[in-house]
Parts: structure tokens; sequence; C-alpha cells
């Protein structure tokens, strides 16, 4: 097979990518390791900014998202019983929308079926050959068959376990990491949200999270060891546990109910650079990882696939190779950003097992801050609405 550009992963990064291209005439094929129903089925993000929703509109694919998503002008931050609010619209001009990356993944799946794009699933062993010529190609099996793709280019959206990054050979490539001593403890239930806005709490047995879906589906999440299993946690467990984190009101007024998924994520900032090399481009989680306190992993994929989409039409309508020659510089740019923000919120929110009483008093002296300072609620909010591409 031939096409213009081969993305792999089916992913949010690579379907939004796809269908960009396509609006263009830009032809593409998504290979995806995965079934189309274990991709829905992954619970991840749920607050965009106003640069995701803006590519979902050029996409083709928002109509459902203006529908059905809760546009929200500001988030609540909580330490011990104290509370305070973070107004991005008077602060940064801009709310975030509430709708879930499941969602997004299904509009955006849907788009590709209905304009007959070419997505691959099941796909295995996939392997990128000659990235660094003109000409690459792309080998991968499908039901123990041998298949290959010819393309412009290699889109490597598959994610920070994916094969793309592998490829860009050690000498070239160097990665940045931090791990963080704790995992956030999830679970998703069909009971109204506690709060019509988020609720980022700091308590002292550990950091909770009140987030949402909808008006009838709440996500919920607690700050966990990393040795926990999901398993180790009974609904009533989970329950007990978050209402200790949150301030008394909130706690007193949160409905409970059976969980529908309940899982653990580890986290992780992690960065590689250069994103691009030869005619392979990282998009995405292949390229960086942030903490999910500040919700910036989706919405700094789609950064991502902004610049490279510009770049590739750039390409394609007036034969220039500027926008792809600087998309890892500008991609990193912003990635930089995000990944201080998230470890700043992190860093906030979070007990650390080998936090002093010095460093507790320095948390609690920056959450008063916060909540007091114009200048730090506008810094936050600019950074929590997304910086500008
Ligand atoms: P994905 O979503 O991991 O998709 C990559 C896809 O590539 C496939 N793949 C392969 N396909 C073919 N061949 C291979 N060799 C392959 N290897 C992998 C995989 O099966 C997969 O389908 O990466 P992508 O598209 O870059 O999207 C990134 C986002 O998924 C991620 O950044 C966010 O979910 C992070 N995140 C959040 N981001 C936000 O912006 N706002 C949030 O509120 C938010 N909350 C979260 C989150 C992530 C979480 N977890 C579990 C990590 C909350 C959580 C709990
Ligand atoms: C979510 O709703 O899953 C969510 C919201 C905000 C975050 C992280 C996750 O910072």
């Amino acid at each position: 097979m031939k096409t213009q550009v081969a993305i792999i992963g089916g992913g949010p990064s690579g379907l939004l990518l796809s269908q960009l291209l396509h609006v263009r005439g830009i032809d593409s094929i998504v290979l995806e390791r995965k079934t189309k129903d274990y991709v829905l089925g992954r619970i991840r993000a749920g607050v965009l900014e106003r640069g995701l929703v803006g590519l979902m509109e050029e996409a083709g694919c928002a109509d459902r998202m203006h529908a059905e998503g809760f546009p929200h002008d500001g988030t609540l931050v909580s330490y011990g019983d104290e509370m305070f609010r973070v107004d991005f619209t008077k602060h940064a001009g801009e709310h975030v929308m509430i709708y879930g990356q499941t969602e997004v993944t299904r509009d955006l799946y849907d788009a590709r079926e209905k304009a007959n794009g070419l997505i691959e699933f099941n796909v295995e062993n996939v392997v990128i050959h000659d990235a660094d010529s003109d000409s690459p190609h792309l080998t991968y099996n499908v039901d123990g068959d041998a298949r290959r793709i010819d393309c412009d280019f290699v889109a490597g959206c598959d994610g920070f376990h994916g094969v793309s990054r592998q490829t860009i050979p050690l000498d070239v490539r160097k990665e940045y990491e931090k791990l963080y001593p704790f995992g956030w403890l999830g679970i998703l239930s069909e009971t109204p949200p506690v709060n019509h806005e988020l609720i980022y709490a700091n308590s002292e047995r550990g950091f909770a999270l009140c987030s949402m879906r909808n008006d009838k589906l709440s996500r919920y999440y607690i700050q966990c060891s990393l040795s926990d299993s999901p398993d180790d946690w009974t609904d009533e467990a989970f329950w007990a546990e978050l209402k200790r984190r949150l301030p008394k009101e909130q706690a007193d007024s949160l409905v409970t109910g059976p969980s529908i998924e309940k899982s653990i994520a580890p986290l992780r900032s992690f960065v590689t650079e250069p994103m691009r090399w030869g005619r392979l481009f990282l998009c995405g989680d292949a390229a960086h990882i942030v903490p999910p306190t500040g919700a910036k992993g989706l919405n700094t994929a789609a950064s991502d696939v902004h610049y490279l989409y510009n770049g590739l039409r750039d390409y394609y309508e007036n034969g220039s190779e500027a926008g792809i020659d600087g998309y890892s510089e500008k991609a990193l740019a912003r990635v930089w950003k995000a990944e201080r923000f998230s470890w700043w919120f992190s860093s906030l929110m979070h007990r650390y097992p080998d936090q002093s009483e010095f460093d507790i008093k320095m948390q609690v002296a920056e959450l008063e801050f916060l909540r007091s300072s114009d200048a730090a609620q506008k810094a936050m909010a600019e950074n929590y609405v997304g910086l500008p591409y």
C-alpha cells in the first residue's frame, strides 16, 4: 500500500492528525495495535483546552462536543477545610471544556469511518524503515499476514510504549524523566458530581480530585501508594478515603455509588528530544508524559498535532519544508511549559513520603499565596486554560 502520511497509533493524536489531514485532502493510513473497543474502553482525560476544541472544530468533529460538553469557567482548590476558586474567564479570558477523551476518540473514529479512512486494527510488529531517507516505509503483520506501507512521512502517535520513539537512534535521542513516589487511584461512578466545577484537594492524607464526565457521571481520584492494586480498594474504602480528603461541606454532600471503572495510574514527567528524526515525527505521549494534575496530557498531544498538521499542510500545499523543519523545536517549546505547570501543580497538591514539616509549611504558604494573589491566580489560570499555540 501507499499513502502520504503513515500514522502509527489510533489514539486521539493519530486519529486527530488523520482527520485534519483528510479535511485538507492529504491521505493517511492509521495502524492501531488494539481493537477499537479496547481504545474506547480506556478512561483517561476529561478536560479540553480551547486549542483542542478548535482543532476538533477544524476537523469537522465538534458538534457533539458543543452539544454535550460542559464549559467550565474556573476550578476549586482546597487544603484542609479551606477552599477557594480560580476564575479562568476573569484571569485568562477563556474556559475549558469538560468532555471525555473517550468521546473525543469516538467522534474521531466516526468521522474517519464516514470518510472511508483506512484504519488497520490488531496490527503487530510494526517496524519503521528508512525514516532518515526520503522514502520511508513501514512493515507490520495483521492476522499473521505480512504487509507494507510506502509513504512520504511517518507520524509516531503510538503512546509511551510504542515503537516510534525507540526507532530514533540512542545517539540522537535524549530523554528526561522524573518519577513521582505515588499513583492516582481513579474511579468512574454513575453519580451526580459533588460540585459543578472540579475540586483539586490537598489534604494531610494526600491529594484528591473530584472531576466528572457529565451531570450523571463522576470521575474521582485519590493519591495512592505505587504498591497498591485497584483490587485492594473496595468502593466503600475509596469513598471513605475520598471524604476524609475533602472539606467537610463537600464530604457531607458527596453522593456515592458503585464504581463502574477503577484503575491506578503512576505519575511521571517525561520528555524526549528531538521530536523529529528524518521523516519520522513523534506526537503526544510517544514523545512526552505529564503527571495528570492540571490535565495537560491530551492537550499537549493536541498542540503537537497542530504543529505537525500545519507543517505537513505547508509541505503539500506550498512545497515548503519550513513547518516540518521547525516542528520539533516549536512543539518542544510548548511541551516544556506544560511539563513545568504539571510538575508545579503536582508538587503543590500531593503528600510526598519524604516531605518534612518545613516542606508542608511551604505548600500551605504557597496555597495561601495562590488564594490571595490575583497575579498567582492569573498565572495558574493562563496555564490551566492552555498557553497559546
Ligand atoms: P495514546 O492515547 O496512548 O494512544 C496511542 C495509541 O497507539 C497504540 N499503539 C500502537 N499502535 C500500533 N503499533 C504499535 N507498536 C503501538 N503501540 C501503541 C496504542 O494502542 C494507542 O491506541 O496516546 P496519544 O494519542 O498521544 O494520546 C495521549 C493521551 O491519551 C494522554 O496524554 C492523556 O490521556 C493524559 N491524561 C489527561 N490528559 C489531559 O489532557 N487531560 C486530562 O484530564 C487527562 N487525564 C490522562 C488523564 C491520563 C490518565 N492515564 C491513565 C494515563 C487521566 C489519566 C488517569
Ligand atoms: C479527569 O476528569 O479525568 C481529570 C480531570 C482533571 C485532571 C486530571 C484528570 O487534572
